[in-house]
């Protein structure tokens, strides 16, 4: 299939190869008003140490049998028999507790040390039975044991520019049962909440001062950001050609004031930030989802694949997603039927029920956003590593100092001339006060 017809990329003469940063997941925090160059390192700091014993060389023990030894010789071929068995002991020992070192390196150290034994774990869905009816929208997602991450894209078809270095090493996670929402939590549903609880979302509160230092006079106004193109091709490495932040701006108010939910009630919510999720998520009894139970539920079942839904991101020219097609930002062609958010469960569903799982809107997870997270994890003996509640605190070497959490499924803005990051195994990432109009949520419940 021709590369124009079979990825999102509009064919285009004049086009501006990206530079590897993270347009559509930009994190612009309220007030920030100079484009940063965001630029990931382009390799993980992976150990690669074996952590092998050094061979240890056969005994050789040849005596001459033509004749008999000598007192001298039977004595010295005695002590060179004793030196080589304590030589052997030791060497023994010395290997015994490097096993236990590299052991011990895997508990402390990188997951490439583990790589060394075969994990005992494979990829698979459990067959754990849902304990119960499953609550309103949700289904249940019985866990499993995945592999985590992705390749580099690069070298795919529609693979994107973006190496996706934070992504790697691909390692095996296992996590156990959970309920998860369908969809995207909508506008309708977030209404009621807000209905129920009077909450006021970021978005709509006043910026203080001394939270955003340097900000413009001007930005200290309650909105957000949105997505502005303009209507001609610009370059691709400033993202505030099509970022604006916009007063007014919120999750009543999409684009802003002048915008509402009207007929968007099915619409995912956007305008969120972080702690709007958690709060949602608390009233409705529920928790945002880690990254791996984000993943292995996106993955629907399926072992490594690009796409949920399979390996060609169209499969018989049919788009499965809300992405954006056309030539980034300024021509959206919408060849998959929309420009901006969609109507939730508007694509088929994946492996396991779940709706929008690629595209639509980015949706917040409970961990910390750190890029080197996966080249320190720390396996079981089973090789895989277990429920992984992410790290302890976020580090974006293209934003340091900004806490960020992670955001996973891309939106409607995605595009493999930009970042490709509605392939499941791939990351995001934003600032913990930023909602914009293309991050939503979605929600999950424990299984015991
Ligand atoms: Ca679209």
């Amino acid at each position: 299939m021709p590369w124009d017809r079979a990825c999102t990329t509009a064919s285009s003469g004049d086009w501006t190869p990206p530079r590897d940063w993270i347009t559509s997941n930009a994190s612009l925090r309220r007030g920030d008003s100079s484009p940063r160059a965001l630029r990931l390192p382009q390799n993980n700091p992976v150990s690669t140490k074996q952590n092998r014993p050094a061979p240890v060389a056969p005994p050789h023990l040849a005596a001459p049998a033509s004749r008999p030894l000598s007192r001298r010789q039977r004595v010295l071929l005695a002590l060179v028999v004793a030196g080589i068995s304590a030589g052997l002991v030791y060497a023994f020992a010395a290997h015994r507790q490097t096993e236990t070192a590299s052991e011990s390196d895997s508990h402390n150290g990188s997951l490439a040390n583990s790589r060394d034994k075969s994990p005992l774990a494979t990829p698979h869905v459990n067959d754990t039975p849902a304990p119960g009816e499953p609550p309103p929208g949700m289904v249940w997602i019985p866990g499993g044991v995945f592999w985590m991450g992705t390749e580099d894209p690069t070298s795919m078809v529609c693979g994107g520019r973006d190496a996706m270095p934070d992504a790697r090493p691909v390692h095996l996670v296992a996590v156990d049962g959970f309920w998860m929402d369908t969809t995207e939590v909508t506008n309708e549903q977030f209404a009621a909440f807000v209905a129920a609880t009077g909450y006021v979302t970021v978005a709509e509160k006043i910026p203080r001062a001394e939270d955003y230092p340097g900000a413009p006079a001007e930005n200290l106004v309650a909105g957000s950001v949105v997505f502005t193109p303009p209507p001609y091709q610009v370059p691709l490495d400033q993202y505030l050609r099509w970022w604006s932040y916009i007063p007014g701006a919120d999750w009543r108010h999409p684009e802003g004031p002048s915008s509402n939910l009207g007929g968007r009630e099915k619409h995912p919510v956007v305008h969120v930030s972080w702690d709007d999720a958690v709060a949602y998520a608390k009233w409705a009894g529920k928790r945002l989802p880690t990254e791996a139970e984000w993943e292995f539920a996106a993955r629907g079942g399926r072992d490594r694949e690009p796409y949920i839904w399979g390996d060609e991101l169209t499969p018989g020219g049919k788009y499965l997603a809300n992405i954006f097609e056309g030539e980034f930002p300024h021509n959206n062609t919408a060849l998959d039927g929309h420009t901006h958010t969609a109507p939730v469960g508007s694509y088929p569903a994946n492996g396991f029920g779940l709706f929008d799982m690629a595209g639509n809107t980015w949706e917040w997870c409970s961990d910390w956003y750190r890029y080197n997270y996966y080249a320190a994890l720390v396996p079981g003996s089973d090789g895989a590593v277990h429920n992984p509640p992410g790290p302890t605190e976020s580090y974006d070497p293209r934003e340091p100092g900004v806490p960020k959490r992670s955001q996973r499924g891309g939106s409607f803005l995605c595009t493999d001339q930009y970042c490709t990051r509605y392939m499941p195994g791939t990351r995001g990432s934003g600032a913990v006060d930023t909602g914009n109009n293309h991050v939503g949520f979605r929600c999950v419940r424990s299984g015991k």
